[in-house]
């Protein structure tokens, strides 16, 4: 798989349009979004990744084997960000989001350690709202013990009302990459 950084997008004029296929990544900040995408690009500094939630303040693209998509969106529900901060994100979202035909997949991702906020509804209601397929993988789930993995899986279809499985991922290890690549590819099919 090769990928590149394409642009950066602040505004809607920004977005890339140009009727390759688009994939997608939503989650809360820090999440791991970043890293879920250089993980599976096996690009170790293609996205960037930070200890500080809120690294990713626009939406990123990168093009993946000249043929499609990766959008890294900023990560939603970090207290810290000023309040103008959040309504310029909100309002980037929503812009976004206002036009799904351009969006062929979402991944959204998720924390295997933690039952999904209320904002992860949000986020999961948008995609169905919208008519977007999506996918959920539960990131991060080096963390937990093998043992704890399936009622941690569990957990997220429930509190989420997912029709298919969530994927059980680790950007850390690369735990589930096969499987959540392969969800990807015949997800834009
Ligand atoms: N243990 C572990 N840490 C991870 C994993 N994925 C990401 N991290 C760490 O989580 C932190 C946040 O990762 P990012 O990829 O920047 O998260 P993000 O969702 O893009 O964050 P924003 O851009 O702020 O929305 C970093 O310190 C990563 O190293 C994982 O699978 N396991
Ligand atoms: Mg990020």
């Amino acid at each position: 798989m090769t990928a590149r950084f394409v642009s950066s997008a602040a505004r809607e004029d920004q977005f890339i349009r140009d009727g390759r296929k688009t994939v997608v990544f939503a989650g809360r900040s820090n999440v791991g979004k970043s890293s879920v995408i250089n993980m599976l690009t096996g690009k170790k500094n293609l996205a960037h990744v930070g200890n500080t939630p809120g690294k990713t303040s626009h939406v990123n693209y990168f093009l993946i084997d000249d043929a499609f998509y990766f959008a890294d969106l900023p990560g939603y529900g970090y207290a810290k960000v000023s309040h103008a901060e959040k309504l310029r994100w909100a309002a980037l979202l929503e812009t976004f989001f206002a036009k799904p035909e351009h969006i062929t997949l979402g991944v959204l991702v998720t924390d295997a350690r933690h039952k999904p906020t209320a904002l992860d509804a949000q986020m999961a209601g948008l995609f169905r709202q919208a008519e977007i397929p999506f996918i959920t993988v539960a990131n991060k789930s080096d963390k937990l013990k093998p043992s704890q993995i399936p009622a941690a899986l569990r957990l997220i279809e429930e509190t989420l009302e997912l029709p298919s499985p969530v994927l059980p991922l680790s950007s850390a290890n690369g735990a589930g990459k096969r499987e959540v690549l392969s969800a990807i590819l015949s997800g834009i099919q």
